[in-house]
Parts: structure tokens; sequence; C-alpha cells
């Protein structure tokens, strides 16, 4: 690959996945669709920045020009804010599911997780890369076919990489009414 001049920051190159069906998450309104800050807060919880500041050669490679971040203060980045946000519930109807994140490992106080809506448990957690590029997320789903689903991205972490964004989920379902979600636990 041609090395990138310093001074022009890289192309933002999305990985132009297949949606794995017809429920998507990718904040292309500009706004969170649906999905609430539950605790702590976020100055701009979906994003258009192509990078981090300091990370201009290392662009997030988004989909499309938005993303849920945790790191998007109201007037630029900072590690230290913390948020937890959740998107609307749905009935997982495929047998996979997939996003993008970048940021910090996946820890118990830094992660995307997916909870069983009923139970209000995490089934899944993943994290992004110690790094500012997204990285793609495939979770097999098949043994939560029918169920009731949310997503969660909680940012607890304030040091190095302690922040995470996401975009561009997918997974065959529909969205439901909220139900039991208030007793979630993390
Ligand atoms: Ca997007």
């Amino acid at each position: 690959m041609k090395q990138q001049s310093k001074a022009k920051p890289a192309a933002s190159t999305y990985d132009g996945f297949k949606p794995l069906g017809n429920l998507r998450f990718t904040f292309e309104s500009g706004a969170l669709d649906g999905w609430k800050i539950i605790d702590g807060e976020a100055g701009t919880p979906v994003s258009n920045h192509a990078s981090l500041s300091k990370w201009k050669h290392k662009p997030f490679n988004h989909e499309g020009r938005f993303h849920l971040s945790t790191i998007n203060t109201a007037d630029g980045f900072s590690d230290k804010q913390q948020v937890v946000l959740q998107s609307p519930t749905f009935e997982i109807r495929g047998e996979q599911a997939s996003f993008l994140a970048s940021g910090g490992f996946n820890t118990k106080n830094l992660f995307v997780g997916l909870y069983d809506a009923n139970s209000g448990k995490v089934i899944k957690a993943a994290g992004g890369p110690k790094g500012p590029q997204m990285k793609r997320t495939i979770w097999d789903v098949s043994d939560l076919t029918g169920k009731t689903a949310f997503l969660r991205v909680v940012d607890r972490n304030q040091g190095g990489w302690g922040h995470l964004t996401f975009d561009d989920f997918s997974v065959e379902g529909v969205l439901v009414a909220s139900t039991t979600t208030s007793d979630a636990t993390e």
C-alpha cells in the first residue's frame, strides 16, 4: 500500500460489507435513530468525524457519513467522557449479526453488548481493536432466533482507548415495543 503523506488525511474506506438482514443501525440521519443515553453523557453521540484528531492517517472507515461515538464531546474528543447508549428493542430473526467498532478492547467497563430483553442479561460482548480504525465483528445468533434483544454501547472507561465507536449493525429482525429493559443488568 502506498505511504500516505502526513500532510494529507487518508481517505476513509468502508469495507462495503453486505448487510446480514433488514434491521440496520447506520446513524445516517445524523441522529440517534431510537437509541438512548441511559447513563452518563455524550456531547455529540452521533459523529460525522472521519478520524480522531491525532489519527488522521488512520480514519475510522465508518459506513456512510455518521457513526455512534462515546469519545466525541461537544467540542472535540475525550476518553474521559463516559456514557452508556442503548438501542431500540428488536426480535432476532436471522442467524448472524454484524457491526463495526473501534476504540478499546472488550472489558467489563467497555464493550458493545447484545442483551436478552427479557432477562436483561448480556448474551454477547465485543470491543474495538485498541486502535482508531473500526474492525468488523460477526456474531452467531442462531440460538437466539425468535428472542427479543437490544444492544448497548457501554463506556465506563476513562483511560487510554477508553472509548468506542459503533456503526453498520445489521441482522435479520424486526423492531418491537420495549419490555423489561429498565431492569436490565450489565
Ligand atoms: Ca454510518
